[in-house]
């Protein structure tokens, strides 16, 4: 018992003094019109410390307090037309952290303790959730674990099939992953309430469960628990690459047109080959097992509203053989979104809406892994705010994005 109390008084110092990263003074500028070369110049600033790229196309960038005159002079020399958009992270930041804060203290107060929506879960409450799905639902739904990652922690999968909660082999295989990036909480959310939708009201989408879905809502849970505990932004996963940097980008990692990056630092790192890090191999080894029946990979990250396929390693474009198709599936699940009243999604090749990137999951799923059908979501992030989407929203994102999720099963 006195041990028991010791610990928990030590954990709690040792939680109360983690160090969060402050970005305190931190700005955020939105570039405007940015011509081929103003956006090769902005590239090249891409790896440099204290640079962050919130959508990879350089749209946006943080750029910490200290760099912040020489990079409006850069942008000035470049004549690069632009808008600071955000004055202080650290504020946004503290602004989501109270709301959590305050939302939980009501919550407790009021002794509800119904499934919401309405803040971001822990990765405690998400594996919490899982497996008391599994636990209710039993013919349903399997939850199990397909990795330890480097800092010991799960990465569970959750199966919800209405073949016994298994992959019956007779049905097509939907395959989900959220939270590859670490800060894109939304996404994560969105998943889960996939999850919820599906195994709690099975009933009202047989249309869905016509398909056996195998689903990772959170695929990078050391990056997801740092941008909780430490660094709000956090990206990657927290392998320590060098004495001086952690963490490999998890969608640089795969196996199909992997390319090796010099700088261990950068925020799209990946890694000392293709899938040397762990959850990378975790998600391989899944796909594998279920390598006969694989028909559609989504994998959903925010923000952007885009419905993007592949490929996304070359430019000019190179697109999969069935490209048409894709385009076609992606149209509709756009229409279904805006029929919900949601915002315009556009749908195109990742190459040619976004930005080329080597290594990345969705390339793998088709040019690799067997799927019919692959694509990254990138869903509604929180207007200037980025990925700080307010939890307030969450509930809205997440049923637009189930549209997505319902009309893509339907129309494969
Ligand atoms: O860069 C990424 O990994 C994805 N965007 S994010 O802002 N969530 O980091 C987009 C990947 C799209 N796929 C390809 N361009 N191949
Ligand atoms: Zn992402």
């Amino acid at each position: 018992m006195k041990f028991v109390v010791a610990f928990t008084v030590f954990a709690l110092i040792s939680a109360a003094c983690t160090e969060r990263v402050s970005y305190r003074n931190f700005k955020v500028y939105q570039t405007q019109n940015v011509t081929r070369e103003q956006r090769e110049q902005l590239k090249r600033l891409e790896d440099l410390e204290g640079v962050d790229f919130w959508d990879r196309a350089g749209n946006r960038i943080m750029i910490h307090p200290r760099l912040q005159r020489r990079f409006e002079l850069f942008l000035k020399v470049h004549n690069i037309p632009h808008q600071l958009i955000i004055e202080d992270v650290e504020a946004t930041v503290e602004a989501e952290r109270k709301y959590d804060q305050e939302y939980r203290k009501a919550r407790a107060s009021s002794g509800r303790s119904t499934t919401s929506f309405d803040n971001f879960w822990t990765l405690d409450e998400i594996y919490a959730y899982l497996d008391e799905l599994a636990a209710d639902y039993p013919n349903l739904v399997t939850v199990e674990t397909i990795c330890e990652t480097y800092e010991k922690r799960s990465i569970k999968a959750i199966t919800i099939s209405t073949s016994d909660g298994q992959v019956s082999g007779t049905k097509p295989v939907v395959f989900i992953d959220g939270g590859i990036h670490a800060r894109e909480w939304a996404a994560i959310m969105s998943v889960v309430y996939l999850i919820h939708e599906l195994a709690e009201h099975s009933t009202d989408y047989s249309d869905m469960l016509a398909n056996d879905w195998v689903i990772i809502p959170v695929a990078n849970p050391d990056g997801y628990v740092h941008s909780h505990t430490s660094s709000r932004m956090w990206r990657k996963n927290r392998f320590p690459v060098s004495i001086l940097c952690t963490g490999v980008d998890l969608n640089r990692n795969w196996d199909y047109q992997w390319a090796s990056s010099s700088n261990g630092c950068s925020d799209t790192y990946s890694g000392a080959s293709a899938h040397s890090e762990l959850e990378t191999q975790a998600l391989v080894g899944l796909m594998k097992r279920y390598e006969a029946n694989l028909k559609l990979y989504l994998t959903v990250h925010t923000y952007g509203d885009l419905i993007l396929y592949p490929f996304g390693y070359a430019s000019p474009a190179v697109l999969v053989p069935n490209a048409e198709e894709h385009d076609s599936i992606g149209t509709k699940a756009a229409a279904a979104v805006s029929a919900v009243g949601g915002p315009t999604y556009k749908v195109g090749n990742s190459a040619a809406v976004l930005y080329t990137a080597f290594g990345t999951s969705d390339d793998y799923a088709v040019g690799t892994a067997g799927f019919t059908y692959s694509f990254t979501l990138e869903l509604t992030g929180g207007g200037n705010q980025g990925f700080d989407l307010p939890a307030t929203e969450i509930t809205a994102v997440a049923s637009q994005t189930f549209e997505i999720f319902r009309s893509m099963a339907n129309n494969i």
